[in-house]
């Protein structure tokens, strides 16, 4: 698929999510301050089912940051036996299965560690294949992302320390964010395990952006106990447009 059908796709799917926002965001702004569920109806243009999506591009795409023999196990193993959980779990616990990943994970307290574990790594993961990208040479979001980044954390180059340390100091694992807050703000944060941003339990809260996965089996066979090395390297296949239409949406942004 061409990157102009890709958009136009986007724009397509975007339509429902931008009347929610304008619903969202003039009418009741306060809402989204305390309700999570108006944060999941904003996320809708990205709203994840039960099933993997493919991946969006071959194993070895990543070559030289992401190795293809980690990428295979990765998606085809690890990320699909969340999935495969995650659907027996809703089975087995009586969840209504038209509802969205993102509301189950708003409301996650309510159920087992089983779809909390399986939940989260299920919807983590379809985010991340798509938050990352074949490598470009000088890869950096776009003008209007970039302008956010620097309002928020003051260049560039701190956010990627700040996010980098973030992974590494993760410990055992985990993943690390940018996300959106409560206050609209941009906030870099990590959660253990499989827990993410739009979990009601989690300690940081709010519409996850970009997630990097820092467990080791996301790295291992090519960078071994280096996990400083495999995230210093990630930056190359950040997918930046990704990141951006995600921005986007949730603030409402024209495209
Ligand atoms: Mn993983």
């Amino acid at each position: 698929m061409s990157q102009k059908t890709d958009r136009r796709n986007f724009l397509k799917n975007s339509v429902k999510g931008t009347v929610a926002v304008s619903i969202g965001s003039s009418a009741v702004g306060s809402l989204l301050q305390s309700c999570s569920t108006a944060k999941t109806i904003i996320a809708s243009p990205f709203k994840t089912g039960f099933d993997q999506k493919p991946l969006p591009y071959k194993y070895d795409a990543l070559e030289n940051v992401i190795d293809a023999a980690t990428m295979e196990i990765h998606y085809s193993k690890h990320a699909a036996t969340y999935s495969k959980n995650l659907k027996e779990a809703v089975q087995a616990e009586g969840i209504d299965a038209a509802r969205s990943v993102e509301d189950i994970l708003a409301n996650i307290s309510k159920y087992s560690a089983k779809v909390r574990n399986n939940g989260g790594g299920h919807y983590n993961h379809e985010m991340f294949w798509q938050n990352m990208r074949p490598k470009l040479a000088d890869n950096k979001p776009g003008k209007q992302l970039m302008e956010a980044i620097e309002k928020n954390f003051t260049s560039f180059a701190n956010f990627k320390t700040q996010f980098s340390e973030a992974g590494k100091n993760r410990f055992g694992s985990g993943w690390t964010w940018l996300y959106a807050d409560k206050n609209n703000k941009l906030q870099i944060g990590s959660t253990p395990n499989q827990d993410n941003p739009l979990m009601n339990l989690s300690d940081v809260k709010g519409f996850p952006l970009l997630g990097l996965d820092v467990w080791e089996h996301a790295y291992y066979l090519k960078y071994q106990n280096k996990r400083a090395d495999y995230i210093d390297n990630w930056w190359n296949v950040v997918n930046w447009d990704f990141v951006w239409q995600r921005y986007a949406v949730y603030f409402n942004v024209p495209v």
